[in-house]
């Protein structure tokens, strides 16, 4: 967010109290929620260790709820074993068999497929019995890399049921970032798609692939393929075996893989403030139980509602809130191969309107997106189902928030900012829906048992109004990540610097108003929140500078109407090259073909040197300003070379 939305987002101060009809239906009433609190407050691991006997099925109990003898490794309901797959779908066979686990639309919009939860079932097993034919068991690794078909979670399902570890890499990343995280894991198998058509596009997928695998990827031994887009690869016999090869013949039943809560489900990438992605490693019993929770309390479900979180499931949004939450509790979710503006910019709400959507969680990027194509374009449909609203991925200003309620909502849904990470496993701080009066911007106040709070540089708690300080959890909870895959140190390095290994640092600054609600004001670190996904400065640095015609690069963030956040890079020539017509895109486009097209930088602006003190750390404030188009007023005495900022100001 730019400094002026900041501001917008700390003056504000209208309020919304949730409306009476939404309070009388609420599953949950106020009583019960203090009362949730209160067990916390008095037992925080006996709260937790309740809720994962009364939510979870286990195939045998667990002893103990919470071993902390050796934190920051803390690990949730030791001795039990469950299966998270047996969670999310064989438990609903007895009374919801035939209840929808999924619709689906594809992106062109002339395809629906109506899932039941008996045939997600089947569809389960039968690749889960193919995986295990191709030899995958029980801890190994397996990458996914596929469009936003019923397939990709399938495919996590199978996973979790025979006890190996998925990574889902998102579609949109290039084929070397695919590399890199199939490395990083060591992974045995990949599962992708022959391609699909994203916005009318093609993606494609295979291609992608094989330019990763051919670059070298010596822990994979095979490549499932799903047919999906009809588009023509070529498959390679050694290596590549068909979706529909791998199930055929396969049974609709699989036995469960029982596993210890602490196995881990799945990693899953996500930029830091170094160069390299870090593998977020999750749980399988306290992740599940994090899933669970949050999706009853935060989106209220009954059971007859229709649910819709728009994230794909590359994000750990797709994981939490399309994969595992709301099949673990047994709601009918829309699932979306496409994006928000295609065909048209109505096409969210032509969804909503012909399945009927009551629950509909999406990001603050789309929605500025939506609101920017006009209030005309909504009130084309009929959004009379839909009762509560919900956001995720970046602090939404309070201008798109009100659009959310006024155009989307009428005036008559909640909408819950849901404040949370990666490495969180689930949403952290949140409205309630029927309890929390709303204040535009503000994720308002940690869900039960999560001991969110704000810290200064001493690691004394920030008791005042409005005074910023270090987002922390004080207390660990049981979807937190568990380290970051094959690095301990890393982990420790990354969430624990300052505070001991019991304070868990978010890496967003953060400050509380009078009435204890929370407002984030950003990242910490060399993050930068393009349209709701993070990307490290680092990253795009490294890529740029992996350009023959690059010596240097500085990368930052800077305000943009939709995006939330964009990304200028300032980058200086080796000897020899010349700044060419046409060399800027050229750089953009590089950064496009090494990370992906989120990374893209949204201008390329070359120079003779960077801002450097005498000391020759880039002084990244001053670029900042310069990104945002600012005077500067930074104190620049101890540049070497002021003469450069001439030059950078483009
Ligand atoms: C779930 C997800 C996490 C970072 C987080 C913060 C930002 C997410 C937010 C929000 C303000 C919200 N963020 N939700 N900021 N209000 N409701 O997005 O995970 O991709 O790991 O990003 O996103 O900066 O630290 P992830």
């Amino acid at each position: 967010m730019s400094s002026n939305q900041i501001e917008s987002v700390l003056k504000e101060n209208r309020t919304f109290a949730p409306p009476q009809k939404f309070i009388d239906n609420s599953v949950l009433s106020q009583a019960d929620f203090d009362a949730l609190n209160a067990r916390a407050e008095e037992d925080h691991a006996g709260f937790w260790g309740d809720l994962a006997r009364a939510e979870i099925d286990w195939q045998q109990d667990f002893e103990q709820a919470l071993d902390d003898s050796n934190a920051p490794f803390f690990k949730w309901f030791v001795g039990g074993k469950l299966n998270v797959s047996h969670n999310c779908i064989d438990r609903h066979l007895a009374d919801k068999a035939d209840k929808l686990a999924f619709i689906w639309e594809n992106d062109a919009g002339d395809e629906v497929r109506r899932i039941t939860f008996q045939e997600f079932h089947d569809e389960v097993c039968r690749f889960a019995n193919g995986l295990k034919a191709l030899g995958v068991g029980k801890g190994d690794r397996v990458v996914i890399y596929m469009p936003m078909v019923p397939e990709a979670v399938y495919a996590m399902q199978a996973c979790a049921r025979i006890g190996a570890i998925h990574s889902v890499v998102f579609g949109g990343f290039s084929s070397e970032a695919l590399r890199d995280r199939i490395n990083d894991a060591e992974a045995k198998l990949l599962i992708t798609a022959d391609g699909n058509l994203r916005g009318g596009k093609e993606v494609p997928l295979k291609s992608m692939t094989d330019k990763a695998l051919d670059a070298g990827c010596p822990s994979i031994e095979k490549s499932v393929v799903l047919l999906h887009g009809g588009l023509d690869v070529s498959m390679n016999p050694d290596r590549d075996i068909s979706w529909a090869d791998v199930v055929a013949g396969q049974a609709t039943e699989c036995e469960p893989e029982w596993v210890d809560p602490e196995h881990p489900l799945f990693i899953l990438y996500t930029s830091g403030s170094t160069g390299k992605p870090k593998g977020v490693q999750h749980s399988s019993g306290g992740y599940l139980l994090g899933a669970i929770m949050t999706n009853k309390w935060v989106f209220d479900l009954h059971a007859d509602d229709v649910y819709w979180c728009t994230a794909d499931v590359g994000w750990i949004t797709g994981h939490t809130y399309i994969c595992y939450g709301p099949t673990a509790v047994g709601v009918t979710q829309i699932m979306f191969e496409g994006v928000p503006t295609y065909p048209d910019a109505g096409r969210f709400w032509r969804m909503v309107q012909d399945h009927n959507v009551t629950i509909f969680y999406t990001a603050p990027t789309a929605i500025r997106a939506l609101m920017k194509a006009g209030d005309d374009i909504p009130k084309d449909y009929d959004l009379s189902s839909l009762r509560l609203l919900g956001t995720v991925g970046e602090p939404i200003n309070p201008e798109a928030w009100m659009w959310y309620r006024e155009t989307i909502g009428k005036n008559n849904c909640p909408i819950v900012d849901t404040w949370w990470q990666t490495e969180t496993g689930s949403i952290m701080i949140s409205p309630l829906p029927g309890q929390t009066t709303l204040k535009p911007g503000s994720c308002t106040r940690p869900l039960p048992g999560i001991a969110a709070t704000i810290y200064d540089e001493e690691g004394n708690e920030v008791t005042q109004p409005n005074v910023g300080g270090y987002l922390v959890v004080t207390k660990p909870w049981p979807s937190m990540l568990r380290t970051v895959w094959g690095d301990d140190q890393r982990f420790r390095d990354t969430y624990f610097f300052k505070f001991g290994d019991r304070v868990y640092i978010a890496g967003d600054s953060a400050q509380r108003d009078d009435d204890h609600y929370f407002w984030i004001l950003g990242r910490i670190d060399d993050v930068v929140n393009v349209s709701g996904h993070r990307l490290g400065t680092m990253e795009v640095e490294s890529a740029l500078v992996a350009h023959k015609a690059v010596a240097e690069a500085a990368v930052v963030g800077f305000p943009h109407e939709v995006k939330g956040e964009a990304i200028m890079a300032f980058v200086v020539l080796k000897t020899g090259y010349a700044d060419e017509e046409g060399l800027d895109q050229e750089l953009r486009k590089h950064v496009t073909e090494q990370l992906g097209a989120l990374a893209r930088p949204e201008e390329v602006r070359i120079a003779e040197g960077l801002p450097k003190t005498r000391s020759g750390k880039i002084m990244r404030r001053l670029l900042k300003s310069i990104a945002k188009g600012e005077d500067i007023t930074q104190d620049t005495s101890t540049l070497e070379n002021p003469a450069i900022l001439d030059q950078l100001r483009g």
